[in-house]
Order: structure tokens, then C-alpha cells, then sequence
């Protein structure tokens, strides 16, 4: 298991990077028999499959979307001529949810965990000068050691089905980029930041890890190009007067240029947009620059036609227009790490982002969606395998805050979504959980996690370890829905009133509410699934909101319509989108325009 994550890849004076995405080749492996059969030297029987993507929308038949089990790629890329004072890195940006990769018949890495890179040095594995073969044995399969959390049903005719304990398809693949890079060997490996603002001016803590005995040098330079700070040290801090700080939707964005020097020569560099900006949580308010921000925006999912789950800067393009349209602030990455450039993007844009691990599905139930929105109880942290999957949470966790620490949007990390709570188990895997990765941010961000209807404040176990309390709430869908909505209303309040008289002084975000609605349906009055419910239903929500100063955002589910398995609850997906899963507005869009843009 690889402990770092190599720096995202750049071209400079001293590293190149190659993209090589492409069509690759591709071939299931339902006996997982490939690596017997010699697959990682070549695949028998393989189809073109392109890369980045999720298969499972490629094909035109069931068996191939709905594949569960062993799959490989392969890819012959050329490594130009390198010196042995470089190395070279493979590096992908995921590959979904767990993969070994091979480089010339050779084991290469092995990565557990589906939403974060895989990166392997490939120095003694390949010639430089020549073309390479890689291939990457990848595997699907959920249980409940793996994040997401859900099972395999192994069928009468022995084919595997994903029961996801989540309500999103089971996409799998390389669906990120894979970047062949060509780093010197005295190289810088990391390097973090953190900020203190006072008054005009700012500080730059910074910190750089680096292979060598080197000396590191650092500048800041400001938009325009103009040198605002320099220092020199492996860490230090560089002072910034008249500071352009990074804002909520007004982003300001500094480069940091890190050099490495070995004998008077320049042995590696790294540049890095970063945002200087402060974020806190103080009573009941969340503050960027000492300034109380509100939430306002959307729990989202990689997910588009086609493509599955497969990186698509159009896509991230289009989703950020439309957030921005609506007056927006701010998404949650529900339920899993996304790929790095939307981070990039929220950078520019002055996003703020819940950054959030795939800790989804624990909750022993394949309708665990509609089991948790009703409240009903279902067991998980009981479970013998809970240490493993402890280890592998927490694991995840750190290859998160590793990746993107740096990130200026990133201004909380949420490390779960909807797990039983209400046991003694709960809460002590979740207070191990939170204690070790308080260890691990050097900015030491908010953590959080969301909450189903289960976790009531009498009996929810693990919402003290959260600096703010995230709620997925339903009321008036999946609690009271249609001809019952003033009756949800009414319960929405008692639970609220009941979190108001614990006097937390914490922030509190709804991180999903919504309901399903179709493109298609109109009615007057109202029913549910009708664009005019949905309407209904968010202003409803919105005068509760109103009514308690602790509510501190509103992040509405789901940004679009999505892709899940099938089944008699979900009509070809999830549809509570504000968008349609092509990008079109729903009516309520326009409601929260209104709203937001106020
Ligand atoms: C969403 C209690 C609700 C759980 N929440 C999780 C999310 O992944 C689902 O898509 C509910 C839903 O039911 O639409």
C-alpha cells in the first residue's frame, strides 16, 4: 500500500508530465483468472475502452453495465530517454475500487479505495526510449470492509451483482486521467500551508518535504506576476503586506514556487495556486477571513451520460456555471473524493467545498436510503470486520487531507454520511475516526460528517465530535410527504426545536433535502414528484431554516439527477436534482435563484 501521493503533475524546468489518456484496451474477468493466465502481459481477448470513463454506460447490454468482479486494462505508452538521476511516476487519478498495476510484467503498486490517486514509481520497471506495456487488474466488488460500504450477491448462474448500501450507481473503472511523469530524483514530495491574517497583512506558514539533503527556496507571486514574498528553508513563513486574501465567490489566487537546490543547481521546482484565507467555526457561525459566511448550494455527484462517472472538464465546466446561475456558494463532494480539478475550478471560482470521504452505506440495509429517511433502525458498527474497515477508513481519510490540503476551497472535511449513530459502537468508531485525523490537516479545517433521521439528538452518539452538525432531513418526502406537508412541517420543527434546546453553540448545515421530481410532471395543486412540489417543498424548508439563527446553511440534494441501481424506488435513477441529469433547470431552480442571489 502506497503512503504518499505524488504531487499533482506539472511541466517545468525540471518535470514533465504526459497525459496518456486514450483508448486503452479492456477485458472483464469473471473468474479472476487473468493473473494465472499471464493477463498482465497481455490480454487474450480485449475491446477498446477509453480512458478516462466509467464502463458500466458504454455497452448496450446488461451483463457489461451491470458487471461485478475482476476487469483489467492495458495500455502500451512510450517513456522517453531518462538519466539516473530521475524517476518515473505513474501516476492515476483513481481507479475505482481497488487495483493492482502492472508495468512490463511486473507488480508495480496496489491501491485499496476508488476515489483517490494511484500513484507507483515505475523507475525499475521501465526503458526509457521505447514503448512500455502497463496493465491494471481493477475490481469492483463492495463489502463492508470497502468504502462505499454494500455487499455482492453471487447469483444461481454464479454471475456477481454490487448491492450498494448507497443510493448511487456502482460506476466503476479508470475514471480519472493517468499521467506518465518524469520527476528528478532529489525531488520535492509535498508541502503544506496555513495562514494567519492580520490586519492588511498576511503570513504564509508553509512546509516542504523533499527527498535529498537540498536546500528549498520559495516565492509568492501575486496575479499580476509581481513577487510578493520570498523565503528560504525547508519551512518558514513568508509575510504578504496588503494581502489579496481568497474569498467566498471572489477568489484571489497566489502562485507558490517551490525550488529545490542541490550544489548551487536547481534540482527541482513545483508551482501551486494557493488562496490565502483564514476559516474557523465560533459559535454558531462559520467564518472565512473572520467573516460569517451561509452556506448556500448543493450536495452533487460525479455523474453524466455516458460517462458514468469519468472525468469530463465540460462536464465540471457546465455544473459550475450553473451553480454560479443560481447564486451558490458552496457544494458538498458527497459521497466520495472527487477528481482534482474540481477542486481546481472552485479555487478560481471562490467555492467553498465539504470535502467528503467515501464513508457511505454504514448501515446494514440495500434500501439503506429509504431505511435511514424513515428512521428505521439498522445495525452496522457491531460487526466483527469493523476493525478493518476502521483501518481502511481512516487510511482514506489521510490519502484525502494528504491530496487536497492546499486547496483553498476545501474548508471542511466530512467523514461520513449517514452511518448508524445511535450505538456505543458508533460512537466509539467515530471518535477514533475524528481523533486521528485531527492529527493529519495542517490547517487544522472544521471536520463534520452528515446525519440521517436516525440520529436524533436524544440518541445520536457521534455528533459531539463534529466542530459543526451536518442533517440530511426529509420532511415532506420520505416523512410526511404530498397532503401531509404542513404535518412535516410541524415535525421538521419539533426535531429543530429539540436540537435548539441542547444549546450546542455549534453551526448547523443541511446537507441534503429535496425531493424526487420528474422533468415531465405538472399539477395544480401539487403532487408529489411534480416540479410544483418540489417548488413547494424548498419553501417550506426555507421557512424553517428562517426560523433558527444556528441553521448557517443550505446545501440542497441533489444538484442534478442521477444514475442509481434499480429498483421500484428510484424511476432510471435518482431525480431530486434542481437540475436535469443533462444540466437543464427544473422550475425550482429559479426558486433558488431568487434566494440566493438575494
Ligand atoms: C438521498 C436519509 C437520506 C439519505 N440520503 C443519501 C443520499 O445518497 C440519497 O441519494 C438520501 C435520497 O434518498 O435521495
Amino acid at each position: 500500500m502506497l503512503k504518499f501521493t505524488e504531487l499533482y503533475p506539472e511541466n517545468n524546468q525540471k518535470r514533465s508530465s504526459f497525459l496518456l489518456d486514450g483508448m486503452w484496451k479492456f477485458q472483464f474477468d469473471s473468474s479472476s483468472a487473468g493473473k494465472e493466465n499471464g493477463w498482465e502481459n497481455h490480454l487474450p481477448n480485449p475491446v477498446s475502452m477509453p480512458v478516462p470513463s466509467s464502463f458500466a454506460d458504454l455497452f448496450t447490454d446488461h451483463r457489461s453495465r451491470d458487471y461485478c468482479g475482476d476487469f483489467w486494462y492495458e495500455h502500451d505508452f512510450y517513456v522517453p530517454e531518462f538519466t539516473e538521476n530521475q524517476r518515473v511516476i505513474l501516476r492515476f487519478g483513481s481507479i475505482t475500487h481497488r487495483a493492482v498495476v502492472y508495468v512490463n510484467g511486473k507488480e508495480a503498486a496496489a491501491h485499496e479505495g476508488g476515489f483517490l490517486p494511484v500513484s507507483a514509481d515505475v523507475t525499475e520497471f521501465v526503458t526509457g526510449g521505447k514503448m512500455n506495456h502497463v496493465a491494471v487488474l481493477a475490481n469492483n466488488e463492495l463489502s463492508e470492509t470497502s468504502l462505499p460500504c454494500g455487499a455482492v450477491k453471487v447469483m444461481q448462474d454464479g454471475r456477481k451483482l454490487a448491492k450498494p448500501y448507497f443510493d448511487f450507481f456502482n460506476y466503476a473503472g479508470i475514471q480519472r486521467s493517468v499521467w506518465l511523469v518524469i520527476v528528478p530524483q532529489s525531488r520535492i514530495l509535498d508541502f503544506d500551508t496555513d495562514y494567519a491574517v492580520s490586519g492588511n497583512d498576511a503570513e504564509v506558514h508553509y512546509s516542504v518535504k523533499h527527498e535529498g539533503t537540498g536546500t528549498v527556496r520559495v516565492t509568492l507571486s501575486d496575479e499580476d506576476g509581481n513577487e510578493a514574498a520570498s523565503a528560504e528553508g525547508a519551512s518558514g513563513v513568508l509575510s504578504v503586506r496588503d494581502a489579496h486574501l481568497w474569498n467566498v465567490r471572489n477568489a484571489y489566487l497566489y502562485t507558490l514556487h517551490i525550488t529545490l537546490w542541490e550544489d548551487g543547481e536547481l534540482a527541482d521546482e513545483y508551482h501551486a495556486r494557493i488562496g490565502i484565507r483564514t476559516v474557523a467555526v465560533e459559535g454558531t457561525k462559520i467564518l472565512v477571513n473572520g467573516k460569517p459566511v451561509y452556506l448556500k448550494g448543493f450536495g452533487k455527484h460525479e455523474d453524466f451520460e455516458v460517462i458514468g462517472r469519468g472525468v469530463s472538464l465540460p462536464v465540471i465546466k457546465r455544473d459550475f456555471e450553473c451553480m454560479k446561475w443560481t447564486g451558490a456558494n458552496c457544494f458538498r463532494t458527497s459521497h466520495y473524493p472527487y477528481a482534482e480539478e474540481w477542486y481546481q475550478f472552485a479555487d478560481e471560482e471562490g467555492f467553498l467545498i465539504i470535502d467528503e470521504i467515501a464513508a457511505v452505506g454504514m448501515m446494514r440495509s440495500t434500501h439503506n436510503f429509504v431505511a435511514a429517511g424513515t428512521g428505521h433502525y439498522t445495525s452496522f458498527f457491531e460487526a466483527p470486520t469493523v476493525p478493518q474497515l476502521l483501518e481502511n477508513h481512516i487510511r482514506q481519510v489521510e490519502e484525502m487531507i494528504t491530496r487536497d490540503k492546499n486547496h483553498p476551497s476545501v474548508f471542511a472535511f466530512s467523514l461520513f454520511n449517514e452511518p448508524e449513530t445511535i450505538s456505543e459502537f458508533a460512537g466509539n468508531y467515530f471518535r477514533t475516526v475524528f481523533e486521528a485525523a485531527r492529527k493529519m490537516d495542517p490547517q487544522h479545517r472544521p471536520l463534520t460528517g452528515a446525519f440521517e433521521k436516525n440520529s436524533k439528538p436524544e440518541l445520536c452518539q457521534v455528533y459531539p465530535v463534529c466542530d459543526f452538525i451536518c442533517l440530511n432531513r426529509y420532511y415532506g418526502w420520505y416523512i410526511s410527504g404530498g397532503p401531509e406537508i404542513d404535518e412535516a412541517e410541524y415535525l421538521f420543527r419539533d426535531e429543530m426545536n429539540r436540537w435548539a434546546a441542547k444549546e450546542l453553540n455549534v453551526p448547523f448545515v443541511f446537507t441534503e433535502f429535496g425531493t424526487d421530481t420528474l422533468g415531465s410532471e405538472h399539477k395544480l395543486p401539487s403532487v408529489m414528484w411534480t416540479q410544483e412540489y418540489q417548488n413547494e417543498y424548498y419553501e417550506m424548508n426555507f421557512r424553517v431554516f428562517d426560523s433558527y439563527d444556528f441553521i448557517q446553511g443550505e446545501l440542497t440534494w441533489n444538484f442534478a439527477d442521477f444514475q442509481t441501481s434499480e429498483g421500484i424506488f428510484r424511476v432510471n435513477g435518482n431525480k431530486k436534482g434542481v437540475f436535469t441529469r443533462t444540466r437543464q433547470p427544473k422550475e425550482s431552480a429559479f426558486i433558488l435563484k431568487k434566494r440566493w442571489d438575494n
